[in-house]
């Protein structure tokens, strides 16, 4: 089970990397990249979701992955239509900080019966997304607004909302390729609303720098896609950083 080792890492401060891997983004050369990194150590998760994704292709690269990586694979989908029983687990996405009621419950309500049937282990997740300084695909497919940067109260008010409807992780999005990663004000203004759920933080981290700000602000894990797409070689860096960071803590 996924869930149960979120939270025991963060009851023991250990704080966690996740690699996403974008479906419609890769190929076999990439992904045998990143296990082989991922491999020496201190990557915790993959992630697979995109915005788009063809049905086909992702389950080719998905079983790809599988027989490449022992981590556990969570589905973060881009819409129902990236199901898959060859993951372990499923971020069930609520789209806490827009107000699209497709994806507050309409879509959930298409997807749960599949779920059920493919037996997934579901992880019900406030998701917000918050404005990264670029127009981002999570912004124009989903269609809403992100919540502004620089109004960390709202965030915060979004996220204990989110605890309250019982959602058991929050992840704080700045949307993939951001140019702007979400702030540490922000983070640390959530990190201290939502007492011991696990923060998930992501879009825009391309710098160690930016994956230490974001850990020591309070989050629990950090998801790192666009920047790997690029220079997979960067993730060794990035899972020490994170190494690093749980020893401090
Ligand atoms: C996007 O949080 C993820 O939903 C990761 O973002 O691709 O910018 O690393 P990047």
């Amino acid at each position: 089970m996924i869930y149960p080792s979120l939270l025991d890492a963060r009851r023991k401060g250990e704080k966690q990397l996740a690699v996403l891997i974008d479906p419609d983004k890769t190929d076999r050369k990439l992904i045998t990249r990143l296990c082989e990194l991922a491999e020496r150590g201190g990557v915790h998760y993959f992630l697979w979701g995109g915005s788009l994704v063809n049905e086909t292709q992702a389950e080719y690269y998905l079983s790809f992955l599988r027989a490449h990586t022992k981590l556990p694979i969570i589905l973060f989908p881009g819409s129902i239509y990236q199901l898959s029983a060859q993951a372990d687990a499923l971020l069930f996405l609520s789209m806490i900080s827009g107000r699209n009621p497709e994806l507050l419950i309409g879509q959930h309500v298409l997807a749960a019966p599949r779920i059920k049937r493919l037996n997934l282990e579901v992880i019900p997740t406030g998701y917000l997304y918050i404005d990264g300084g670029t127009t981002s695909s999570v912004g124009y497919m989903s269609n809403t607004q992100p919540i502004p940067a620089n109004k960390p109260e709202i965030a915060q008010a979004t996220a204990l909302a989110g605890k309250y409807l019982g959602h058991r992780l929050i992840y704080l999005d700045a949307g993939s390729g951001a140019k702007n990663p979400v702030n540490a004000t922000m983070i640390k203004a959530v990190r201290k609303e939502i007492d011991d759920l696990p923060l998930v933080v992501g879009g825009g981290i391309r710098h160690p720098e930016q994956a230490a700000m974001a850990l020591s602000a309070g989050a629990d894990c950090i998801v790192v896609g666009n920047s790997l797409e690029e220079s997979p070689d960067l993730l060794p860096e990035l899972a020490a950083v994170v190494k690093g960071m749980t020893v401090q803590s």
